[in-house]
């Protein structure tokens, strides 16, 4: 048992508007990159949607999201974190007008929340460009997305400044060095894309991430505007100082992105990663002011740790977006992804100390591969023990961090209903508390069942954290 989290510990669950909504084309929605990558991260790309892309169903979310949004009101959600399908806004990207219809579903859709006292945490990028704007402009390689992003978060800040109070600018914003396609809707391949061309699309995102922060705080004094990154703790694979030195860059090429949005600037240590690959970032004069606009808070999802090396023969590991090998003291998910609870904790006190800024856990939790069985009442369920083990391993190391000292504001399990896997576009790869009857081959009633889970992390709100 640990001591109460802080009063007000917004407990909750977060989705995607790409892996869950569905209605791909209802409503004046335009197309975007999800819409075209049918595999996921690694696969192929397609000319116009396919039937076998399980997100343009998804799990209905559009049209069912009432009787979701009531299960996580059961489940006693404090928040609930989805993001903004940008090409429901503006279908095109670079539409001179916004889409009512599409304004109008999220305006119902928050208002189903906050009937339950659920306070709306949204994404306004997550992995969702409009096709249009990736495939007229490479993405976020051309610096006109920024006046486009900035239409799209002033319509959309405008709107809802009355219901939603937290704001994310960008799902994941260093995935981009990994993922250009998913992540900035670069369609360049990655093998093709220049560093220069990589590290301008990143700088055209820093900006547009303070000038949403800026006019965010201009439209709605009250609100709190985070930034978002993957936070993955880079131990060093032995005592070798070659080892220590690579992880330390690896950590600091992931820090690069949380130091600007905190500090306001490029470090200085920005000059040398430049200098040595060539790239030359093109500022316009009143990049360094708009830049100056930091964040209210940090939030950043967290799912294993890694290690580094400078032995050139040890090979990357599985399931793993930031590279790094597998260490030989953690166990792994069916996917490869290592699963380090106290990282969590470590990651936390690191960013804390670094910036002293309030952190929210904003995604964590296990894909597997869940099995709906008919339980004792009756009922159909998935007894994910398997789960409830990591979530609570993970949540009784945030409960540690909190006794460190870190000022945590809030915790949303990734997944919190299944939806479909971003890396591998399925739904086997399943993350929720509520099972959704989909299968990778497209079959399933999209009946929604309560795992044992549910119950669990229902226990977990209900006593704020002591139930751990
Ligand atoms: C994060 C993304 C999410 C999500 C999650 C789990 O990187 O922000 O969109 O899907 O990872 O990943 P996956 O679905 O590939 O298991």
């Amino acid at each position: 048992m640990i001591e109460k989290f802080p009063e007000g510990f917004l407990w909750g669950g977060a989705v995607a508007a790409n892996q869950c909504e569905g209605a791909y084309n209802i409503d004046g929605k335009g197309l975007s990159i999800q819409d075209i990558a049918p595999k996921g991260i690694a696969g192929p790309i397609t000319d116009e949607p396919t039937e076998d892309n399980l997100k343009l169903v998804g799990i209905d979310f559009y049209h069912r999201y009432k009787e979701d949004v009531k299960l996580f009101a059961k489940m006693g959600f404090k928040v609930f974190r989805t993001s903004i399908a940008w090409s429901r806004i503006f279908p095109n990207g670079d539409d001179a007008q916004p889409n009512e219809a599409g304004l109008k579903f999220y305006d119902d859709l928050f208002d189903e929340c906050l009937k339950y006292n659920i306070e709306p945490l949204v994404t306004i990028s997550h992995y969702e460009t409009p096709l249009n704007l990736a495939r007229k402009y490479d993405g976020w390689t051309n610096r006109k997305l920024i006046g486009f992003y900035e239409n799209y978060v002033r319509t959309i800040f405008t709107r809802y400044k009355n219901k939603v109070k937290y704001w994310l600018t960008f799902n994941e914003i260093n995935s981009i060095v990994h993922a250009p396609f998913l992540s900035g809707g670069i369609l360049t391949p990655k093998e093709k894309l220049s560093k220069q061309d990589l590290y301008q699309a990143i700088h055209h995102e820093l900006v547009a991430s303070a000038l949403a922060t800026k006019i965010g705080h201009e439209i709605m004094p009250q609100a709190k505007i985070g930034c978002m990154v993957i936070a993955v703790p880079v131990y060093p694979m032995t005592p070798n100082p070659d080892d220590v030195l690579k992880a330390f860059e690896t950590d600091r090429s992931n820090l690069l992105f949380t130091d600007i949005h905190v500090k306001g600037k490029y470090p200085s240590y920005a000059k040398r990663l430049f200098q040595e690959n060539g790239i030359t970032i093109h500022m316009e004069p009143e990049d360094e002011e708009i830049l100056k606009n930091t964040v209210d808070f940090i939030s950043f999802s967290y799912y294993m740790s890694v290690c580094e090396t400078s032995d050139t023969s040890k090979k990357a590991g599985e399931g793993n977006l930031m590279g790094g090998v597998p260490n030989p003291y953690l166990k792994a998910s069916e996917w490869g992804w290592q699963i380090d609870p106290k990282g969590i904790r470590y990651i936390l006190n690191t960013l804390y100390d670094r910036y002293e800024k309030p952190l929210f856990i904003v995604e964590n939790g296990l894909g597997a591969n869940d099995q709906l069985i008919t339980g004792e009442d009756g009922e159909k369920t998935v007894k994910d023990d398997y789960r409830i083990r990591y979530l609570n391993d993970h949540l009784v190391q945030v409960g540690e961090a909190i006794k460190d000292g870190v000022e945590v504001m809030g915790y949303t399990t990734w997944g919190c209903i299944d939806v479909v896997s971003a890396s591998t576009a399925q739904l086997s790869k399943r993350y929720g508390f509520i099972y959704v009857d989909r299968n990778d081959d497209g079959s399933g009633s999209l009946d929604r069942y309560e795992k044992k889970s549910f119950h669990w992390y229902k226990e977990v709100i209900a006593t704020n954290g002591t139930a751990l």
